[in-house]
């Protein structure tokens, strides 16, 4: 008998028990999936909500969930002059959870047209895409990209590199659009499309997985109560979530409410979270679009009571599915669709459980927040 072979299979067995925990002994959803996080964070913000979103990816990479490899923040829109890349939240959030995440800047130019790859561009205005299209090379897995607010880099990423898209990324959570078609080309835009339309378009030619999160359904419906079909947006009070968090976290939140533009990021760590600016904003309402496809790419469905069951939990209800489709139509007014249970590569965001999904999300956010040190 090979005296080595217990000793292989005990070690064998210890690793598989070491890769199926996380430090705190949690089993996760997967190998820590690759992801990079692609978001208008501003400071001063424009909308509180990529903080809350940056909060929830780093939640994710702390637990071992995901492998945040790069944080790409959007060149800050021409009519917001005094806004600049929220370099210090990355940094916060890097020192709070003890990562390094390298962080980039997106490129200033909009697409001239759905095929333009910024030939045109200087090295420094590509340094954040090509930071992207680095950490694709790079990656010996498959890497997920999240969308949260500009397309435009990543669109012309995958127009310089339609390749490595094709054979690097695992799929792109596109945050963008409404899931029904305007009546009419000329019809308002959602928010993120108005960012760029040549760029939203060229998503769609991404020659790898879409998963398509329309903002809203309609812009008609937008206000209208309870969760639509094909619509991402939902709402909290922020007083659910925030006396809950770490010191730490209080203190990153309220550094962006106070939209302090010093260079105290870190020292104010140091010190102790404002009680009463964080009571005032705790009694306002945070609309949110990204979370529920946070929790997909790392391996997560969301149940109805805000528990975070594993996708491949057979038989879990949940509040929200992505469903294949293919693209039927893309214009500026935005792009019609039809279910087809063959594709793989394009799936649209899909609400299942409309009473349950608002405070499902929230529960499950918070559940996360709280987990940040
Ligand atoms: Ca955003």
């Amino acid at each position: 008998m090979n005296p080595t072979r217990p000793h292989s299979l005990f070690a064998s067995i210890l690793l598989v028990v070491l890769t199926l925990l996380s430090p705190a002994g949690i089993a996760h959803a997967n190998d820590g999936v690759p992801v990079i996080h692609v978001t208008d964070l501003h400071r001063p913000h424009v909308d509180p909500d990529d903080h809350w979103d940056l909060a929830c990816i780093y939640a994710l990479a702390h637990r071992g969930d995901i492998d945040l490899r790069g944080v790409l923040i959007d060149y800050p829109p021409a009519q917001r002059p005094d806004r600049n890349p929220d370099i210090a939240a990355v940094a916060q959030m890097n020192r709070i959870t003890g990562l390094a995440v390298p962080v980039a800047v997106g490129t200033p130019h909009p697409m001239k047209s759905r095929n333009d790859a910024q030939s045109y561009a200087s090295k420094s205005d590509h340094q954040g895409i090509e930071m992207v299209l680095d950490l694709l090379r790079r990656s010996g897995r498959p890497v997920v990209i999240n969308v949260i607010g500009d397309s435009r880099s990543i669109a012309v990423a995958g127009k310089k590199a339609p390749d490595l898209f094709s054979q690097k990324c695992a799929g792109v959570y596109l945050n963008a659009g409404c899931g029904v078609p305007k009546k009419a080309d000329n019809a308002r835009l959602e928010y993120n499309v108005t960012l760029g339309k040549a760029a939203y378009e060229a998503m769609f030619d991404l020659p790898c997985p879409v998963y398509w999160m329309p903002c809203f359904e309609s812009l008609e419906k937008k206000k209208a109560p309870g969760a639509p079909e094909f619509g991402t947006h939902y709402r909290f009070r922020q007083s659910e979530i925030l006396p809950h968090l770490s010191k730490n976290v209080q203190i990153y939140f309220a550094y962006m409410f106070a939209r302090q533009t010093d260079q105290h990021w870190l020292r104010c760590l140091e010190g102790e979270p404002d009680e009463a600016l964080l009571t005032r904003v705790g009694k306002q309402d945070r609309h949110m679009w990204c979370t529920a496809g946070f929790f997909h790419a790392a391996g997560y469905s969301v149940a109805p009571d805000g528990t975070t069951p594993t996708l491949d939990a057979t038989g879990a209800k949940t509040v929200f599915s992505f469903d294949p489709i293919r693209i039927t139509r893309m214009g500026p007014g935005g792009n019609e669709w039809a279910p087809d249970p063959a594709s793989t590569t394009r799936f649209i965001f899909h609400v299942q459980d409309p009473e349950h999904y608002q405070p499902a999300v929230t529960q499950a956010m918070k559940q996360l927040l709280v987990e940040l040190p």
